[in-house]
C-alpha cells in the first residue's frame, strides 16, 4: 500500500484512534530509527518546506493556515489530504520510496515534492 491515512480533523477522532492501531499493528520492528511524523505548514499560499525528503514509514501532516481552504493532491493522483479548511490537519503515512510531486487541487501553482527514501 502506498499510504495510509490518517486525518487529525477536530470531528475526527475515531478515524484518527483506527488510523494509530493501524500504524501499530503494522509496526514491525526497523533496524534504524522509530517513524517519525513530519509537519509541512500551507500558509500564505506556499507548502512549508515545499520540499521534504523522509524515510518509509514516516508521515506527513500537512497544516492549513490559510483562510482559504486547500489540498496537498499527488500529481498522478496515488494520494490526497483532502479538502483542509483553516486549521485543519491531515497526515499521511508514506511506504514507498519515491519522489512524489503533488499541488494544491485549488491552487494548483502551489506545489511541493516529497522524496521518500527507502
Ligand atoms: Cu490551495
Amino acid at each position: 500500500m502506498l499510504v495510509k491515512r490518517t486525518y487529525t480533523r477536530r470531528r475526527a477522532g475515531a478515524l484518527l484512534g483506527a488510523g494509530l492501531a493501524a500504524l501499530f499493528l503494522s509496526g514491525a520492528p526497523r533496524a534504524g530509527d522509530a517513524p517519525r511524523t513530519h509537519k509541512i505548514d500551507i500558509q500564505k499560499f506556499k507548502f512549508a518546506p515545499a520540499a521534504l525528503t523522509i524515510k518509509a514509514g514516516d508521515s506527513v501532516e500537512w497544516t492549513n493556515h490559510d483562510i482559504a481552504p486547500h489540498t496537498a493532491t499527488h500529481e498522478e493522483g496515488s494520494w490526497d489530504t483532502g479538502t483542509l479548511s483553516r486549521g485543519e490537519s491531515a497526515a499521511l503515512t508514506f511506504e514507498t520510496p519515491g519522489t512524489y510531486s503533488y499541488f494544491c487541487a485549488f491552487h494548483p501553482q502551489m506545489t511541493g515534492t516529497l522524496t521518500v527514501e527507502a
